[in-house]
């Protein structure tokens, strides 16, 4: 059978299309580092955060030498810590963010950085951040979650290791 020379062209574009786009999404599946909020954080009765020893006092836990454990609880409409008062961390420090709600699904992304997770009731969603030189990062909620969700914004705060003092942590 004598196929013509331009439909082999269209063939093999289309085979290449074809080819690049399962590339496309195996990259974003697997490549780009991007998971599920799975149960590495454990779970937590979203009912009754206030009695939990972390969320009940959520803020900046240090958990070792220049390790420290942020608990943020994401509500309507706001990050606790992060919107009234800001989360601050020290610079050159590996930070690991535990996320959570009470009410509905929220997501907390630290803009201009790949760090970006969903905040669901009764899941902790767990983040590793390294921080460098001070500086200051937007904190968005990036998952619609009522009438002022564009509102939903924070900011954290890596302040110099001179200024840092122990009054920053909370426990
Ligand atoms: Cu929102």
């Amino acid at each position: 059978m004598e196929i013509h020379r331009y439909e082999k062209i269209w063939l093999a574009g289309a085979l290449l299309l074809i080819v690049g786009f399962i590339a496309t999404v195996s990259y974003g599946a697997v490549g780009a580092g991007i998971a599920m909020v799975d149960d590495e954080g454990g779970q937590v009765d979203p009912a009754s955060l206030d009695d939990h020893p972390r969320f009940g006092e959520p803020g900046t836990y240090q958990s070792g030498e220049n390790e420290y454990d942020v608990y943020v609880v994401a509500r309507q409409f706001l990050f606790e810590p992060g919107t009234s008062e800001p989360i601050r961390v020290p610079a050159h420090s590996t930070v690991t963010f535990h996320v959570t709600s009470p009410d509905v699904i929220h997501g907390f992304e630290i803009v201009g950085t790949n760090a970006n997770t969903m905040a669901i009731p009764g899941q902790v969603a767990t983040i590793t951040v390294e921080f460098g030189e001070p500086t200051e990062y937007g904190l968005l909620c990036n998952e619609y979650c009522g009438s002022a969700h564009h509102a939903m914004e924070g900011k954290i705060e890596v302040v110099p290791q001179s200024e840092w003092n122990e009054s920053m942590v909370v426990n």
